[in-house]
Protein backbone atom coordinates (compact mmCIF):
# COMPACT_ATOMS: atom_id res chain seq x y z
CA UNK A 1 0.00 0.00 0.00
CA UNK A 2 1.37 3.55 -1.02
CA UNK A 3 1.90 5.47 2.30
CA UNK A 4 -1.33 9.00 2.22
CA UNK A 5 -0.66 10.93 5.56
CA UNK A 6 -3.14 13.90 6.37
CA UNK A 7 -1.95 16.78 9.05
CA UNK A 8 -4.66 18.58 10.71
CA UNK A 9 -3.92 21.50 13.42
CA UNK A 10 -4.92 24.44 15.69
CA UNK A 11 -8.41 22.83 15.80
CA UNK A 12 -8.83 24.17 19.37
CA UNK A 13 -11.26 21.75 21.01
CA UNK A 14 -12.75 23.10 24.25
CA UNK A 15 -15.50 19.75 24.17
CA UNK A 16 -16.48 16.93 22.36
CA UNK A 17 -19.46 17.69 21.52
CA UNK A 18 -19.23 21.08 20.07
CA UNK A 19 -19.63 20.81 16.12
CA UNK A 20 -16.32 21.24 15.34
CA UNK A 21 -15.28 17.47 17.49
CA UNK A 22 -17.72 16.08 15.56
CA UNK A 23 -16.36 17.10 12.01
CA UNK A 24 -12.79 15.94 13.35
CA UNK A 25 -14.42 12.70 14.30
CA UNK A 26 -16.21 12.37 11.02
CA UNK A 27 -13.06 13.03 9.61
CA UNK A 28 -10.82 10.55 11.52
CA UNK A 29 -13.49 7.92 11.03
CA UNK A 30 -12.79 7.86 6.93
CA UNK A 31 -8.81 7.91 7.13
CA UNK A 32 -8.64 4.41 7.25
CA UNK A 33 -11.68 3.72 4.31
CA UNK A 34 -9.58 6.32 1.85
CA UNK A 35 -6.49 4.73 2.52
CA UNK A 36 -4.70 7.05 4.98
CA UNK A 37 -1.59 5.57 6.31
CA UNK A 38 -0.44 8.58 9.11
CA UNK A 39 -1.80 11.28 10.56
CA UNK A 40 -0.07 14.18 11.69
CA UNK A 41 -1.56 16.11 14.34
CA UNK A 42 0.07 19.67 14.36
CA UNK A 43 -0.45 21.30 18.30
CA UNK A 44 -3.41 22.83 19.61
CA UNK A 45 -5.94 20.07 18.65
CA UNK A 46 -7.53 21.10 22.24
CA UNK A 47 -8.02 23.81 23.72
CA UNK A 48 -6.29 22.73 26.53
CA UNK A 49 -4.21 19.48 27.50
CA UNK A 50 -1.78 19.03 30.07
CA UNK A 51 0.22 15.58 30.91
CA UNK A 52 -1.78 12.37 32.14
CA UNK A 53 -4.82 13.61 33.95
CA UNK A 54 -7.92 11.28 33.62
CA UNK A 55 -9.67 15.00 33.71
CA UNK A 56 -8.64 15.31 29.89
CA UNK A 57 -8.92 12.04 29.01
CA UNK A 58 -12.04 11.51 30.27
CA UNK A 59 -13.16 15.03 28.76
CA UNK A 60 -12.37 13.82 25.30
CA UNK A 61 -12.79 9.56 25.41
CA UNK A 62 -14.54 9.80 22.45
CA UNK A 63 -11.31 10.92 20.43
CA UNK A 64 -8.96 9.01 22.50
CA UNK A 65 -10.82 5.92 21.33
CA UNK A 66 -10.94 6.91 17.73
CA UNK A 67 -7.22 7.28 17.89
CA UNK A 68 -7.01 3.84 19.13
CA UNK A 69 -9.34 2.54 16.38
CA UNK A 70 -7.47 4.14 13.73
CA UNK A 71 -4.14 2.41 15.28
CA UNK A 72 -5.89 -0.96 15.20
CA UNK A 73 -6.33 -0.11 10.99
CA UNK A 74 -2.36 0.05 11.44
CA UNK A 75 -2.11 4.03 10.97
CA UNK A 76 0.70 5.65 12.23
CA UNK A 77 -0.19 8.63 14.54
CA UNK A 78 2.57 11.44 15.01
CA UNK A 79 1.29 14.34 17.58
CA UNK A 80 3.06 17.76 17.79
CA UNK A 81 3.17 19.25 20.94
CA UNK A 82 1.45 23.12 20.66
CA UNK A 83 1.28 25.85 22.89
CA UNK A 84 -2.14 24.31 24.41
CA UNK A 85 -1.27 21.06 24.45
CA UNK A 86 1.77 20.10 26.45
CA UNK A 87 3.52 17.20 27.67
CA UNK A 88 1.97 14.80 25.56
CA UNK A 89 4.45 11.73 26.00
CA UNK A 90 3.33 10.23 29.63
CA UNK A 91 -0.36 9.20 27.98
CA UNK A 92 -0.09 10.29 24.38
CA UNK A 93 3.24 8.11 24.00
CA UNK A 94 3.54 5.79 26.67
CA UNK A 95 0.02 4.57 26.58
CA UNK A 96 -1.52 5.16 23.65
CA UNK A 97 1.68 4.22 21.28
CA UNK A 98 1.47 7.90 19.47
CA UNK A 99 4.46 9.33 18.62
CA UNK A 100 4.99 12.59 20.19
CA UNK A 101 7.03 15.89 19.21
CA UNK A 102 8.20 18.54 21.13
CA UNK A 103 10.28 20.39 18.03
CA UNK A 104 10.30 20.21 14.67
CA UNK A 105 11.08 17.26 12.65
CA UNK A 106 12.74 16.66 8.92
CA UNK A 107 11.26 14.13 7.23
CA UNK A 108 11.48 11.92 3.96
CA UNK A 109 7.62 11.09 3.09
CA UNK A 110 7.17 9.70 -1.04
CA UNK A 111 10.27 11.19 -1.54
CA UNK A 112 10.00 14.87 -0.82
CA UNK A 113 11.60 16.02 1.89
CA UNK A 114 9.36 17.87 4.40
CA UNK A 115 9.90 19.90 7.40
CA UNK A 116 6.78 19.42 9.98
CA UNK A 117 5.93 21.76 13.43
CA UNK A 118 3.46 23.20 15.80
CA UNK A 119 5.29 26.22 14.45
CA UNK A 120 5.01 28.53 18.06
CA UNK A 121 9.14 28.71 17.72
CA UNK A 122 8.84 30.28 14.15
CA UNK A 123 8.68 33.82 15.32
CA UNK A 124 12.38 34.87 17.08
CA UNK A 125 10.96 38.67 18.06
CA UNK A 126 8.51 36.83 20.23
CA UNK A 127 10.62 36.56 23.20
CA UNK A 128 7.84 36.49 25.75
CA UNK A 129 6.65 33.58 24.13
CA UNK A 130 9.61 31.89 23.89
CA UNK A 131 10.67 32.29 27.39
CA UNK A 132 6.93 31.17 28.25
CA UNK A 133 7.75 27.99 26.08
CA UNK A 134 10.95 27.33 28.06
CA UNK A 135 9.72 28.08 31.14
CA UNK A 136 6.23 25.32 30.54
CA UNK A 137 8.73 22.78 29.66
CA UNK A 138 11.01 23.06 32.82
CA UNK A 139 11.12 20.17 35.22
CA UNK A 140 9.16 21.65 38.09
CA UNK A 141 6.70 23.13 35.94
CA UNK A 142 6.34 19.88 34.09
CA UNK A 143 6.47 17.95 38.02
CA UNK A 144 3.29 20.27 38.91
CA UNK A 145 1.45 19.83 35.95
CA UNK A 146 1.73 16.08 36.56
CA UNK A 147 0.69 16.28 39.79
CA UNK A 148 -1.67 18.91 40.53
CA UNK A 149 -5.03 18.06 40.87
CA UNK A 150 -6.69 17.87 37.31
CA UNK A 151 -9.17 20.48 37.92
CA UNK A 152 -6.59 22.76 39.55
CA UNK A 153 -4.35 22.34 36.23
CA UNK A 154 -7.60 22.64 33.62
CA UNK A 155 -8.59 25.92 36.09
CA UNK A 156 -5.40 27.79 35.68
CA UNK A 157 -4.47 25.61 32.19
CA UNK A 158 -7.98 27.49 30.73
CA UNK A 159 -7.57 30.99 32.00
CA UNK A 160 -3.63 30.96 29.85
CA UNK A 161 -5.49 29.63 27.19
CA UNK A 162 -8.16 31.48 26.75
CA UNK A 163 -4.98 34.37 27.17
CA UNK A 164 -3.28 32.65 24.47
CA UNK A 165 -5.45 32.25 21.93
CA UNK A 166 -7.07 36.36 22.15
CA UNK A 167 -2.94 36.82 22.02
CA UNK A 168 -2.55 34.93 18.23
CA UNK A 169 -5.69 36.77 17.23
CA UNK A 170 -4.45 39.64 18.42
CA UNK A 171 -1.19 39.64 16.76
CA UNK A 172 -2.60 38.60 13.31
CA UNK A 173 -4.62 41.53 13.77
CA UNK A 174 -2.23 44.07 15.06
CA UNK A 175 0.79 43.32 12.51
CA UNK A 176 -2.12 41.94 9.44
CA UNK A 177 -2.13 38.63 7.45
CA UNK A 178 0.21 39.71 4.79
CA UNK A 179 3.22 40.16 8.06
CA UNK A 180 2.11 36.84 9.22
CA UNK A 181 2.59 35.81 6.09
CA UNK A 182 5.87 37.00 5.80
CA UNK A 183 6.95 35.93 9.17
CA UNK A 184 6.19 32.14 7.57
CA UNK A 185 8.24 32.45 4.44
CA UNK A 186 11.02 33.98 6.82
CA UNK A 187 10.86 31.14 9.29
CA UNK A 188 10.72 28.55 5.83
CA UNK A 189 14.33 30.75 4.94
CA UNK A 190 16.01 30.74 8.08
CA UNK A 191 14.75 26.80 8.46
CA UNK A 192 15.91 25.77 5.16
CA UNK A 193 19.44 27.32 6.01
CA UNK A 194 19.56 24.49 8.82
CA UNK A 195 18.59 21.52 6.80
CA UNK A 196 17.01 22.17 3.29
CA UNK A 197 13.42 20.66 3.10
CA UNK A 198 10.79 20.71 -0.42
CA UNK A 199 7.39 21.45 1.69
CA UNK A 200 6.75 23.02 5.16
CA UNK A 201 3.70 22.29 7.16
CA UNK A 202 2.89 24.19 9.70
CA UNK A 203 -0.06 25.23 12.15
CA UNK A 204 -0.07 27.92 14.95
CA UNK A 205 -0.80 31.38 13.43
CA UNK A 206 -4.14 30.63 12.27
CA UNK A 207 -4.02 31.84 8.85
CA UNK A 208 -4.51 29.38 6.11
CA UNK A 209 -1.29 29.73 3.80
CA UNK A 210 0.09 27.77 0.76
CA UNK A 211 2.90 29.14 -1.58
CA UNK A 212 5.50 27.93 -3.36
CA UNK A 213 8.46 30.44 -2.99
CA UNK A 214 12.48 30.01 -3.79
CA UNK A 215 14.91 29.79 -1.40
CA UNK A 216 18.47 28.78 -2.59
CA UNK A 217 16.96 28.66 -6.25
CA UNK A 218 14.95 25.65 -5.11
CA UNK A 219 10.99 25.88 -4.75
CA UNK A 220 10.24 25.31 -1.38
CA UNK A 221 6.43 24.81 -0.73
CA UNK A 222 4.92 26.31 2.63
CA UNK A 223 1.57 25.02 4.20
CA UNK A 224 -0.22 26.66 6.96
CA UNK A 225 -2.69 24.66 8.48
CA UNK A 226 -4.53 27.89 9.84
CA UNK A 227 -7.26 27.20 12.58
CA UNK A 228 -10.78 25.14 12.32
CA UNK A 229 -12.01 28.28 14.42
CA UNK A 230 -12.48 30.12 11.47
CA UNK A 231 -12.01 27.16 8.36
CA UNK A 232 -11.59 23.82 9.00
CA UNK A 233 -8.57 22.78 6.88
CA UNK A 234 -6.36 19.80 6.63
CA UNK A 235 -3.47 18.84 4.04
CA UNK A 236 -2.61 15.65 2.55
CA UNK A 237 0.23 13.84 0.97
CA UNK A 238 -0.75 11.29 -1.88
CA UNK A 239 1.12 9.59 -4.15
CA UNK A 240 -0.48 11.70 -7.33
CA UNK A 241 -1.30 15.17 -5.36
CA UNK A 242 -0.67 17.26 -2.12
CA UNK A 243 -3.70 19.41 -1.35
CA UNK A 244 -4.92 22.13 1.33
CA UNK A 245 -8.29 20.40 1.63
CA UNK A 246 -11.77 22.17 3.40
CA UNK A 247 -13.03 19.76 5.75
MN1 LIG B 1 -0.45 27.38 18.77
Amino acid sequence: MQPRAIFVSDIHLGSQDEPNAKKFLQLLDRLPHEGFTHLFLLGDIFDLWIADHTYFAKRFELILSKFRDLQAHGMEIHYFEGNHDLDLRPLFEKQLGIFVHEEAINIQFLGKKVRIEHGDQMDPDDRDYLFLRWLLRTRIVRFLGRHLPGPIVSRIGEAASHKSRKYTTGVRQAIGKESVEKKLIDHARRAYAEEPFELLVAGHVHVGFDETVQIDRHDVRIINLGTWLDQPLAFEIATTKSDLIPI
